[in-house]
């Protein structure tokens, strides 16, 4: 069965211009991508994604990250789709701690730990299903995904929107 997974390459990985080796790695997993787009990550944002961490002595630090403090204020962000997704991109991306990572890994190539001790770790990969669906929700509209992987509602929105002069 197939299913999805949220992938945010971080900050320090656009920094260091790794995209598209990023991305190429992806790749080897044969998974759809079903949305992406760039992100300028607001705290508010931040702090929901890492929401489990807020107890973590290192949170501060990492919501400075992610909001791009260190590098770019900008995140590209990814929908992942297909058959054990979540398993497949995890293990490309290898450990959180990117010293603990495997060489061959994304984060064990490209990761590495501040002298402040912040995990610059290029990617973030939902760990579990349920992790999936509620960074997936944070992150993207529905319409903003091309495949219909969540039930969603139309509503009348009155909500003043740009669009191009
Ligand atoms: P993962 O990103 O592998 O799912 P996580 O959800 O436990 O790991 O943590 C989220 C991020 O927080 C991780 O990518 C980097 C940072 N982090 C986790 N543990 C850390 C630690 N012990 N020291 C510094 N940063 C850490
Ligand atoms: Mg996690």
């Amino acid at each position: 069965m197939g299913e999805q997974t949220l992938v945010l390459i971080k900050p320090d990985g656009l920094k260091k211009s790794l995209t598209g080796n990023v991305l190429t790695r992806l790749s080897e997993t044969k998974l759809d991508i079903i949305g992406a787009k760039m992100v300028q990550v607001s705290r508010e944002l931040a702090e929901e994604h890492y929401g489990h961490l807020k107890d973590k002595p290192f949170f501060e630090e990492l919501i400075k990250y992610i909001t791009g403090e260190y590098h770019k204020k900008k995140v590209m962000a990814l929908v992942y789709w297909g058959e054990g997704a979540i398993k497949k991109v995890r293990d490309i991306c290898g450990s959180t701690n990117p010293e603990e990572a495997e060489p061959v890994s994304i984060r064990g190539a490209y990761g590495r730990i501040t002298t402040a001790g912040v995990f610059e770790n290029v990617i973030h990969a939902s760990e579990n299903t349920a992790d999936a669906e509620r960074e997936i929700k944070l992150w993207f509209e529905p319409d903003e995904i091309i495949v219909d992987i969540y039930p969603a509602a139309e509503v009348e929105e009155t909500k003043k929107k740009r669009r191009w002069a």
